[in-house]
């Protein structure tokens, strides 16, 4: 089912008229509600009336994470804070968090795309969604939940954590769609096994798995053993939260909802537009919002896109899924290195399972990268010999992969600490050597 075929099938021509309005309408607002963008947009020399096509949009100032801080918190909001009915954060471990702020047009905005989203994933109002992603300022729990609502699924507001009893309560209601971080269905599938539930005997069609970068192989891994058909949905709090994109049956990219988010790549030295299908910075352009409409929020996120129609009728463009961060690059010995590179080796090899960390320490003068991931309980009772063998392997492969030596260590089954939200991949610690 489309949500929304009217907007997710618009002609792109049509839409992109649609989009110029609209973008038109949010430099006005913004240009008369908050100072802070009326100076950038004063600064760039770009006026409300100059935006008549899609390519005026580069002339607008980006907007980046740094500017949130220096304007924490409402200094970015085109509505008193009164007008506002929610707010969400971002998690962020070191000072303030960012804030996003909903007026309840959001909230139903909102409601509409993460709609979109489930549709996506193939619910329809007939589902049990059992929503597993944490409730709070983190914009997942909240999100779904109200997207759920509107679906007319019944949902299950389960939130993080007690994962047996978010089995058991699975099991009895008999949940259809699973939403939640990737590595928290990891946790799930293996406390499945734990306590001997077999996956087979709950309901699950579908799960929503996003908010993390994740790869083919845990998408192969939780398919197969939850028995589900695993989609990647993206967002972030600065533009809404989830239901800014999210893959349909077809599974080729993540549909961009552009009515509302207009995405660009660029190239995250130059700041430069680059074209269709290739690869660089994520920036998003929000076109319908009240309180919070963030012009050119520079996500750090790295994809490609591709506007070549899809299989399922959608129009909208596709984003490939997130393969980093700009800022979760690793250089190592002068090389770039992504976690996510690591994981796409490390689940091709057979006896691991999908537990992984990175610990980057510094020799002297020199990084070193060491990964350690667990193996599955056969491949653990092996001789010695065979885990030699099999630490070798990975060494082996994962240095020709990225091009740098790398230390590996095997450990014990159930070793690495299990994630409820957002998993902890790499372990830094070179500051402290
Ligand atoms: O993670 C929103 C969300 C909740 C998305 C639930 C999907 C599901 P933040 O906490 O602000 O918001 O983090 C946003 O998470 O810039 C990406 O780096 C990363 N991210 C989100 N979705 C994906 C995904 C939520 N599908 C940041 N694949 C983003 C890879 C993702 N990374």
């Amino acid at each position: 089912m489309i949500w929304d075929p009217f907007y997710e099938c618009m002609d792109p021509e049509e839409r992109a008229e649609l989009q110029v309005r609209r973008l038109r309408e949010t430099v006005a607002r913004l240009n008369v509600n908050v100072p802070w963008y009326r100076d950038r947009f004063a600064e760039a020399g770009v006026a409300p009336e100059d935006i008549r096509s899609l390519d005026d949009l580069r002339r607008l100032p980006f907007t980046t994470k740094d500017d949130l801080r220096d304007t924490y918190p409402f200094g970015l909001f085109a509505v008193p804070p009164e007008e506002c009915v929610r707010i969400h954060a971002s998690s962020g471990t070191t000072g303030k968090p960012v804030i996003a702020g909903y007026a309840r047009e959001d909230i139903n905005i909102w409601a509409e795309t993460i709609a979109r989203t489930i549709a996506c994933g193939g619910g329809s109002s007939h589902d049990v969604l059992h929503n597993a992603y944490g409730y709070g300022l983190f914009t997942g729990g909240l999100g779904l939940h109200y997207g759920g609502e509107l679906m007319g699924c019944l949902v299950i507001p389960a939130s993080g954590g007690n994962t047996e009893r978010q089995l058991m309560l699975m099991q009895d209601l008999g949940s259809t769609i699973l939403c939640c971080t990737p590595s928290y269905a990891l946790t799930i599938v293996d406390t499945a096994e734990e306590i001997g539930i077999d996956p087979g005997t709950l309901s699950l069609k579908s799960g929503l798995f996003g908010a993390e970068p994740w790869s083919e192989g845990t998408r192969e891994t939780i398919e197969e053993r939850l028995g589900l058909s695993a989609h990647d949905i993206y967002g972030l709090t600065e533009v809404i939260g989830p239901g800014v994109a999210a893959e349909c049956e077809a599974k080729a990219g993540l549909h961009v909802f552009d009515d509302h988010f207009i995405p660009e790549v660029i190239d995250p030295d130059t700041g430069e537009p680059l074209p269709p299908g290739e690869s660089g910075e994520l920036v998003f352009t929000c076109i319908t919002k009240r309180a919070f409409p963030i012009i050119r929020f520079r996500t750090r996120d790295i994809t490609r896109l591709d506007v070549e129609p899809c299989e399922c009728g959608r129009t909208q463009p596709r984003m490939e899924r997130i393969t980093g961060r700009t800022d979760d690059m690793l250089i190592i010995r002068g090389v770039n290195v992504f976690p996510s590179q690591i994981e796409e080796v490390l689940l091709q090899i057979e006896g691991l399972e999908p537990h992984y960390q990175l610990v980057l320490t510094r020799e002297g003068r020199l990084d070193n990268l060491r990964i350690e991931v667990e193996v599955s309980p056969a491949t653990f009772s092996d001789e010695v010999r065979k885990l030699e063998a099999l630490e070798e392997g990975i060494r082996e492969r994962v240095s020709s992969a990225l091009g740098i030596r790398v230390d590996v260590k095997l450990v014990e089954p159930k070793t690495i600490e299990r994630s409820i939200g957002k998993a902890k991949r790499v372990i830094d610690m070179r500051e402290e050597a």
